[in-house]
This record gives C-alpha cells, sequence and structure tokens, in this order.
C-alpha cells in the first residue's frame, strides 16, 4: 500500500473537496484534455480554507528553502486573478509562521494607462529574485505568461511553487510540463503542494476505485512516463 500522505496535504485535499474546489468527474481543460478531475483553486475561499492553503503553500517554500532547492528570494509574485490572495497569504504565513520576510507583488490583467500605470503592483520585481506562486499547471502555459511577465520587469525567476502538480506532459509532448518549467527557471526549483499522485493515494485510502481507476487510464495517456 502507498504511504500516508502528510497532514498537510490531507489537510487541503479534505478542504478542497468540501467546497467543490477538487471534483472527480469528466472536465474539458484549456488545453483541450479530456481529465477525469479538476482543481477549481478559486473556490478555496473561506478563512479557514485560506488558512490552511497558506500554510501548505508556506511549508512547501520553507522547505525548498531548507533543502537549498530555491536560493533565498525577495518577491513572491501571485499571477492575477487567482494567484494574488494566495501569495498575499503565503507571504503573511511565511512571516509569522517561518520568519521569513518577502515582498508581495502581482499583476494586473489589464494595464493602466494614467495613474500608477503598467501591469505590476506591490513592491517592484526589478533586480529581484522572484518566486512565482500559482494554482496548478497542465500544459505550462499560465505559468509561463507569468515568468514572462517577471522578467520583463526586471525580475529573475528563481522557483515556482504550485498547488497542484497534474504531472502531466508539456508542449513538447514527450517531456513533463515541470521538466519543460525548469529548463527556464533551474532544475528542481518547480514545487508543488499536491501531485497528481497524492490524489490517487488519497482515493486508494479512501475507497474510491471508479474514480482511481479513471486517474491511472488519464495518466497513462498525458501523465509522466516514469
Ligand atoms: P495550463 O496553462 O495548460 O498549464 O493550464 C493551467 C490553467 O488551467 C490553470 O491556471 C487553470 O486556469 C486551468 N485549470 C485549472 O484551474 N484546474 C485544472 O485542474 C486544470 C486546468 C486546465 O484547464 O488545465
Amino acid at each position: 500500500a502507498a504511504s500516508a500522505l502528510e497532514t498537510y496535504k490531507t489537510d487541503l485535499i479534505r478542504h478542497a473537496m468540501d467546497v467543490d474546489a477538487l471534483k472527480f468527474g469528466s472536465f474539458t481543460l484549456k488545453s483541450g484534455r479530456i481529465s477525469p478531475y479538476f482543481f477549481n483553486a478559486g473556490l478555496l475561499c473561506t478563512g479557514p480554507i485560506l488558512s490552511t492553503v497558506a500554510n501548505a503553500y508556506a511549508t512547501t517554500v520553507a522547505n525548498a528553502l531548507a533543502n537549498g532547492s530555491i536560493p533565498e528570494f525577495d518577491v513572491l509574485f501571485g499571477p492575477a486573478y487567482k494567484g494574488i490572495p494566495f501569495a498575499s497569504t503565503t507571504a503573511v504565513v511565511l512571516y509569522t509562521q517561518h520568519n521569513i520576510s518577502v515582498g508581495f507583488a502581482y499583476d494586473r490583467k489589464e494595464a493602466k494607462d494614467h495613474g500608477e500605470g503598467g501591469k505590476m503592483v506591490g513592491v517592484s520585481v526589478k533586480y529581484k529574485r522572484v518566486v512565482i506562486l500559482d494554482d496548478v499547471m497542465t500544459s505550462g502555459k499560465a505559468v509561463r505568461g507569468a515568468i514572462e511577465t517577471v522578467t520583463e520587469n526586471g525580475g529573475e525567476v528563481v522557483g515556482v511553487v504550485q498547488a497542484l502538480d497534474r504531472e502531466e506532459v508539456g508542449q513538447d509532448g514527450t517531456s513533463s510540463t515541470v521538466q519543460e518549467i525548469e529548463r527556464i527557471v533551474g532544475k528542481g526549483r518547480v514545487h508543488s503542494i499536491l501531485k497528481m499522485r497524492d490524489l490517487m493515494v488519497w482515493l486508494e485510502q479512501s475507497g474510491l476505485s471508479d474514480d482511481l481507476e479513471r486517474m491511472r487510464d488519464y495518466r497513462e495517456k498525458y501523465g509522466l512516463k516514469c
């Protein structure tokens, strides 16, 4: 049998299931892939759930810093829109629970043509080491956009932390999305709270064998070959 998941992971899965942020069924993804599960991070929106999510992100960031897989950094960047509350609450928890002090920044989807101008809000990323905090990565299109935004504004992306790694093959169809993104930001620098395999462990331990079977089929088709 698979080994038990850490508490911060099962907490997140349970909370996400409670509010339908994590669903099993049949869903068409942005990439056109038909998936047996969908993770809608936008529904993780109560105080208790945000607290669980921010704790889980902060634990993931702190672990990655502690084992040296991401270097010390200056700014947490939350891409609009869903990344914004996650990055801000994670910056708070990094400070209060882990004594790690970082800035927080996000972008607008539409540039303002007067006043503050530009797309960026929050602390400046210029000449700064930046970690991107995002919800979920499938083909990597969304996260590539976030990397571009930070780079165009003079920042250096030194890490990416996502809530869920769907562990799928990327745009070139051979390597994984994570490998493709690590070619841009550096090897070992893409992290996630949960991976698809964690959801499969959870389904197995919960006796949900039909869903598990559909997850296996999907993984066979679009998953990492390892
Ligand atoms: P890629 O841009 O293909 O990596 O897909 C990631 C984006 O798809 C996320 O930022 C979401 O907007 C959306 N998505 C989810 O939110 N949850 C999923 O489980 C799957 C997707 C998706 O469409 O692939």
